[in-house]
């Protein structure tokens, strides 16, 4: 049951999630880049009691392996770079390396929170469902406009430099539902489209963010 990379012996992990969530994807771009194999279990309904019972906020991703339980993307990308190091999450540099935290941050506190299902569709019943793209497209724009300005300074191929690294697995799902799902004109982030095109021809990539 184990994969090359983790111990003889090691369960298999399982990984709680759902194929459109950005915040799972996130997690099995990680799983994928390290050559991880686990057993994706997709939640289809949000009070579903097995996930429940790993995450007490109903929330994807949850992550399991063996006896340890972490229920939050960042926490589970975090515990994945220490326990499996193969294909570094984080740069050596240390600037490059907060660029990435930053860049992480950036999302997953400005962005992701604001745009999430939920919360639009609540924003649609109390001001009504016209509300619900501005109020998305908005939170979205100003998180891109922080992203492209400090990217620049750092962008290669990817969005530190050359390698893939833990910004990019936050910016690829994240702007996958700028553009599909919330349709935000991309015109004045042409840094964040073209990464957007990389990350749409890599096949680590593609499968996790069909
Ligand atoms: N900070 C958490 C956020 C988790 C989160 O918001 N997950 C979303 C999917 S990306 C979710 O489960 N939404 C369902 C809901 O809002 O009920 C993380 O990064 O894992």
């Amino acid at each position: 049951m184990s994969s090359g990379v983790m111990e003889e012996g090691n369960p298999t992990m399982k990984l709680y999630s759902h194929p459109m969530s950005s915040c799972s994807r996130r997690v099995r771009l990680a799983l994928n880049l390290k050559g991880l194999k686990y057993d994706c279990i997709n939640i289809t309904s949000a009070g579903d009691p097995e996930l429940l019972k790993v995450n007490p906020m109903g929330y994807v991703p949850a992550l399991v392996d063996g006896t340890t339980v972490i229920s939050d993307s960042y926490a589970i990308l975090l515990y994945l770079e220490e326990k499996y190091p193969l294909h570094s999450l984080l740069p050596q540099d240390l600037t490059k390396r907060a660029i990435n935290y930053q860049v992480a941050s950036i999302v997953s506190s400005s962005i992701q929170p604001l745009q999430n299902m939920t919360l639009v569709n609540y924003i649609g019943e109390i001001a009504g469902p016209d509300e619900k793209l501005p109020w998305a497209q908005h939170h979205i724009r100003k998180g891109f406009i922080a992203l492209e300005k400090l990217l620049v300074s750092y962008a290669g191929k990817y969005a530190t430099g050359d390698e893939i690294y833990l910004a990019d697995l936050y910016l690829a799902p994240q702007l996958d539902n700028a553009i599909n799902r919330y349709k935000l004109d991309m015109t004045e982030f042409p840094l964040l489209i073209s990464l957007n095109e990389t990350y749409s021809k890599l096949p680590s990539f593609q499968q996790v963010m069909v």
